[in-house]
């Protein structure tokens, strides 16, 4: 049971080998697998992330319509990307097709993992349960900045990867290492860093730094969410 973590996306060539035999956890907690758990708890059916744009203009009628570039919510969209957004009477039983610059690209580039896991601070101990009773191999894959490393996908992998290596798990690479460092360092003031951050400043800027908090809130779903053919739902 090894751990290997991606602080970006820019690592997963060079990391990434054998992954149809590992359980990749994406990470995008601001703010696209913390909406995504929000939908969930708000009574979503089900979440079909999709890469870009015009594959989600294309979904059915029938389907809520979400989507956000560069922070923005893209026009003619029902809802953008904010967890505000999703709220019980717009998302409950209803289908969700989503695309978001980092998120959605990060499932995409997973798809031929031997399960893929959405995770965020909201369901942290259910994808932690989830992990530690499956005896995988694990990637923590931070879906980054296009490209680069942030602070909040990288404090999420190492809080993780702690208590995963806790119940007997080896770390397979220095970025797991770098990223317990982080949260070791950071973990008695979590919600400052973060607030601090670049991707938290534009958030601020473009939304409400509301986002910020209910994208850090904890354990308010006591489901992990998976990957199934493509389709975002609780996982059993
Ligand atoms: O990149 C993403 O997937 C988004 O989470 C970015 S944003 O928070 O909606 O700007």
């Amino acid at each position: 049971m090894k751990i290997t973590t991606l602080l970006s996306p820019a690592m997963f060539d060079a990391s990434i080998s054998d992954i149809d035999r590992k359980i990749v956890v994406v990470i995008d907690i601001l703010r696209a697998t913390s909406t995504m758990t929000v939908a969930m708890e708000n009574g979503a059916r089900a979440i079909y992330p999709v890469r870009d744009i015009e594959t989600a203009s294309r979904a059915g009628t029938s389907f809520v319509k979400a989507g956000e570039r560069n922070g923005e919510k893209v026009d003619g969209f029902d809802l953008g990307n904010s967890p505000r957004e999703f709220l019980p009477d717009i998302v409950g039983n209803r289908d969700i097709v989503m695309t978001t610059t980092n998120g959605t690209r990060a499932i995409s580039m997973s798809e031929h993992a031997q399960e893929i896991l959405i995770a965020s601070y909201r369901n942290i101990d259910a994808t932690l349960n989830y992990l530690n009773n499956s005896k995988e191999d694990i990637v923590l894959f931070c879906s980054g900045w296009k490209d680069l490393v942030n602070v909040e996908d990288t404090l999420f992998a190492g809080e993780l990867a702690y208590r995963l290596q806790e119940n007997g798990y080896e770390i397979e690479n220095d970025a797991t290492h770098v990223a317990m460092a982080v949260f070791l360092q950071h973990q008695n003031n979590l919600n400052d860093i973060v607030k601090k951050a670049s991707h938290a400043q534009r958030i601020t800027r473009l939304a409400s730094s509301e986002d910020i908090d209910l994208c850090l809130m904890r354990n308010t779903f006591h489901e992990a969410l998976k990957v199934v053919e493509g389709v975002v739902v609780v996982a059993s």
